[in-house]
């Protein structure tokens, strides 16, 4: 095909693209509902546009159904969902609803620009990947969106089949979410072990995270949890992003700024730049990995001060490697160790560790041990390996060498 060709082509299907789909205007809670109820039954709206700085209080949530991608454009506005559902805890305290302020209940993609959901009486956004859903991995895009002081999730991106996220059903989809310049603030504040944005994926499917330009702050579960059991992988970019101060609200079983699960087959893989992890009430960043897959980590210009358990902690299962390449990272005044690599099961560790300062920890700066059965008295494994460039380990309550298992120095 020719320049010209492509070219034309390009701008037919844009044109195209305008002229089928519609869009509804909202400014008030009645068109507000109005235009959500419209949209899951007409599959020629695919855009909601408010009318600049809307401010508008929600009764009952407002609710998604169809099937085509849908884009909500702020301009700026405001939804305020103090009114929008209700929870009903049990005797354990947990908190069941199926309400959110925003619900969307597609596999089709969710576009969300220059918009704040605030006070949410449940959680905030919610997208529920139908159990049925089949075809591209749902895709959630979220751009200068603001969700703060939700009871409950902030942002819940959920293909669990269960009620209450346990078990292993969902959708044969994976989980495409981007969130650039967005904020998440003040959320699960009103109940035990809600986070400021909880993706829960199950079955086949990977997750695919891109954050940046970012703030998950304050938050009383973790700041950000990304759940995946079943196949498939977890895959996360995050480039200047703040996590801090998450995790009190329960006394019993503090939270995270960032904790990862992945399960069954699949990797972890963690590109992290430009992030600060400070004054989480358990661990700053927590990935565990278990079943078949490694955990591929690479962080830089990372610091991570006064997190209440370890700083930054990786935990690798059963069969895989952890492979973890650190440069200018700096962990400081942890209430444990400050980094801390587990790998457990067939597999090794290999790490690099450039510019890289582990200071005042309660226990040891660094931690780094490779296992095939935790506490083996002799190592039934090849040595991995580490790599130290410029590495600081100074005033940490178990003394300033790197604590080790079955690694050997490069
Ligand atoms: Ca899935
Ligand atoms: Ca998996
Ligand atoms: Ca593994
Ligand atoms: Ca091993």
């Amino acid at each position: 095909m020719n320049k010209l060709t492509l070219l034309s082509l390009l701008i037919c299907t844009s044109v195209s693209t305008q002229v089928l789909g519609e869009s509804v205007i909202v400014y008030d809670e009645s068109s507000l509902q109005d235009a959500f109820q419209q949209a899951s039954y007409n599959p020629e709206i695919d855009e909601i546009v408010f009318k600049k700085y809307s401010h508008i209080s929600l009764s009952a949530p407002a609710i998604y159904r169809g099937e085509q991608s849908i884009t909500l454009v702020g301009k700026g506005s405001t939804i305020d969902g103090s009114n929008a559902g209700s929870f009903v805890l049990d005797s354990n305290l947990t908190a069941a609803t199926e309400d959110a302020t925003l619900i969307f209940d597609t596999a089709g993609e969710v576009k969300i620009k220059n918009l704040k959901v605030i006070n949410s009486a449940t959680r905030g956004i919610v997208i529920n990947v139908p159990a049925d859903a089949s075809g591209d991995d749902v895709s959630v895009n979220l751009d200068r969106v603001t969700i703060s002081h939700s009871a409950l999730y902030g942002l819940h991106v959920d293909d669990n089949a269960d009620a209450f996220d346990d078990g292993r059903s969902g959708s044969a989809l994976g989980i495409e979410l981007k969130l650039t310049r967005c904020t998440f603030e003040y959320n699960g504040t009103g109940a035990i072990d809600f986070d400021g944005v909880r993706v829960d994926e199950r079955s086949h499917g990977d997750i695919y995270a891109f954050i940046s330009n970012t703030t998950i702050d304050n938050n009383g579960g973790d700041g950000i949890e990304l759940d995946e059991a079943g196949d498939g992988n977890v895959e996360v970019y995050m480039n200047r992003v703040s996590l801090n101060d998450n995790g009190f609200y329960n006394e019993e079983d503090l939270d995270d700024g960032f904790d990862i699960d992945e399960a069954d087959d699949g990797n972890i893989e963690a590109i992290l730049t430009n992030l600060v992890v400070n004054n989480n009430k358990d661990e700053g960043l927590d990935f565990d990995e278990a079943g078949d897959g490694n955990i591929e980590a690479k962080f830089k210009r990372v610091s991570a001060f006064n997190n209440n358990d370890e700083a930054i902690k990786l935990d690798e299962e059963d069969a895989g490697d952890i492979e973890a390449k650190l440069k200018r990272v700096d962990v400081d005044a942890s209430g444990d160790d400050g980094i801390q690599f587990t790998e457990l099961g067939e597999g090794k560790i290999e790490t690099v560790l450039k510019s890289v300062s582990a200071t005042n920890n309660k226990k040891y700066g660094i931690k780094i041990e490779q296992w095939l059965v935790e506490d083996e008295e002799e190592h039934a494994e090849d040595a991995g390996s580490m790599t130290l460039k410029r590495v600081d380990i100074t005033g940490n309550g178990k003394g300033d060498e790197i604590k080790t298992n079955n690694i050997e120095r490069n």
